[in-house]
């Protein structure tokens, strides 16, 4: 194997700790949350202290990226460092899907796995299990599961909380299995005799808006159909205490030696059913609560690291995997509640988008006593994440591991010197190449307006081009007026379709 990341010749003094220490990581990725939903981004409605702490002790990042606009292809960029529009079948994936990341994939838990750290996945993971779509036996071993890809732990739920198995998925076993309730899923048609939302609407607490009328699972009618699992099925409003307890659980047993947390929860993704004690809190519906239950989920964990001791020798990041979306399939009353709170703050668009609101979304990284309080305006991207905390630690990745991560570890740890343009990609599968002062979308004839989540795509028949200086909402489409540019950036989106940029890594 070749040293395919060699530490930067000029190292900080952080880089040198973590070579010597090997500080934790924990990533918090929440589902859904947009840039303007958190108080730290500046929002003055829900109220989020305790990730309004890890901004003011960390660097604040106001132009991060997911790598796409929805849920499986952000994770799959993020856990593999490669564009996800690069592989067919990292689309949004259903609860019976296989593994996208097959076994053989070098991804960033394999990384910290060879670097002596113990590895978790805790949460919505949302790639696939097993080897083929359809065929997992939910009573037995689900086959291949995180714990393939690098994880030493996993505590999941398989897809989305409005996709079934409702059922937690522990390594790769359905947690509280009970026997006498065996558990069998289908993506195209209905067990005989079980209801569904579509004819049983009498069963249902929550009522889907668009979408989700097959498996009624506490009353809430899902995507796509399930039977039994009695003793296993989650209680929707325990999701965000579960993944919780074992996520704190994992950093109490786990403090003395280095690890890598991945905890991905739920909130704020639909259905939203917050906990008994958010309920009725954020005074903005019930999207708002699982906005404090979010905030809560991260207080346990930041309570967790202190109480082991290992809070300067931890690094937690803070992100979302797409921008925001208000009715996302369920009348939860949301869109009536939302009144002045505005979770995508002053960008344009949302979840599903090429518009900023769509990846542009909250990121914050803290390490006490290593990294100093700061804001940064650098374009970054969680596509870099990867190559980036090779770096930290002095890790060495195989060949053609990470293709298109970047190592911007000094960008991350507050320095002023992020990325020079960044390929998104909308839930069309549109792309844009986006540089601090330009925004190019490649035409596209996908629908311009998704008006069931009432979210403007940003696909347009015609090139657009926003400057991303003097309006960031993407108000005018100057690409008549500036061809040069328009030819430029397409000739480098063409350029980054052609080349992976870590390929060859080294000569
Ligand atoms: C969509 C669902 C939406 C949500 C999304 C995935 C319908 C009508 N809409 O297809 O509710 O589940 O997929 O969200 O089914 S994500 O955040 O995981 O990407
Ligand atoms: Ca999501």
């Amino acid at each position: 194997m070749l040293p395919l990341l060699a530490l930067p010749a000029i190292t900080t003094a952080a880089q040198q700790r973590a070579a010597a220490d090997k500080p934790n990581v924990i990533f918090i990725y929440a589902d859904d949350i947009g840039y303007g939903d958190l108080s730290c981004n500046g929002s003055k409605t829900i109220h989020t202290p305790n990730v309004e702490r890890i901004a003011s002790e960390g660097v604040r990042f106001t132009n991060a990226h997911s790598a796409a606009a929805t849920s499986t292809p952000s994770r799959y960029a993020m856990l593999t460092g490669e564009y996800a529009w690069r592989r067919a079948g990292t689309g949004i994936a259903d609860g019976d899907a296989a593994m996208i990341i097959r076994p053989e994939r070098y991804t960033m838990a394999d990384m910290f796995h060879d670097a002596g750290y113990a590895t978790a996945a805790i949460g919505k993971w949302h790639l696939g299990l097993g080897d083929e779509k359809g065929k997992q036996d939910w009573n037995g071993s689900v086959g291949a599961c995180p714990n393939d890809i690098g994880f030493d732990y996993s505590f999941i739920m398989a897809a989305t909380g409005d996709r079934v198995p409702c059922v937690f998925i522990e390594n790769d076993r359905v947690h509280n299995f009970n026997p006498l309730s065996p558990i069998y899923v289908d993506y195209r048609k209905n067990f005989p005799g079980e209801p569904t939302g579509r004819d049983n609407p009498e069963l249902l607490v929550m009522k889907p808006s668009h979408g989700h009328d097959q498996s009624i699972v506490n009353g809430i009618s899902r995507i796509g159909y399930m039977k039994g699992g009695k003793g296993a099925l989650w209680d929707d409003s325990k999701i965000a205490e579960t993944l919780t307890s074992r996520a704190v659980d994992f950093i109490a047993k786990n403090a003395h030696k280095p690890f890598f947390l991945y905890f991905a929860t739920q909130d704020a993704h639909v259905p939203r059913v917050p906990g008994e004690r958010f309920r009725g809190k954020s005074g903005y519906g019930v999207r708002g609560d699982v906005m404090i239950e979010f905030d809560w989920s991260v207080g346990e964990i930041l309570a967790a690291v202190k109480a082991a001791g290992i809070d300067d020798n931890t690094i937690i990041i803070l992100s979302s995997d797409n921008g925001p979306v208000v009715d996302d399939g369920y009348a939860d009353g949301a869109v009536e509640a939302l009144g002045d709170h505005r979770p995508w703050g002053d960008f344009r668009g949302g979840k599903y988008s090429a518009f900023e609101a769509g990846t542009r979304v909250p990121c914050l990284l803290r390490w006490n006593g290593s990294v100093k309080p700061a804001v940064s305006h650098e374009l970054m991207s969680q596509l870099d994440w990867f190559a980036s905390f090779a770096a930290l630690i002095g890790a060495r990745l195989p060949e053609g591991a990470a293709p298109d991560s970047e190592n911007f570890l000094n960008a991350w740890l507050g320095a002023d010197c992020g990325r020079e343009y960044f390929v998104g990609q909308n839930a069309q599968n549109t792309l844009s190449i986006l540089t601090k002062e330009w925004k190019y979308i490649e035409p596209s004839n996908r629908p311009a307006y998704n008006k069931n989540v009432n979210i403007e795509l940003g696909n347009n028949k015609d090139a657009q081009l926003y400057d991303m200086v003097h309006d960031s909402a993407e108000q005018h489409n100057v690409a008549t007026s500036h061809p040069d540019v328009i030819k430029r950036l397409a000739a480098k989106l063409n350029t980054v379709k052609d080349n992976r940029i870590n390929q060859p890594l080294l000569p």
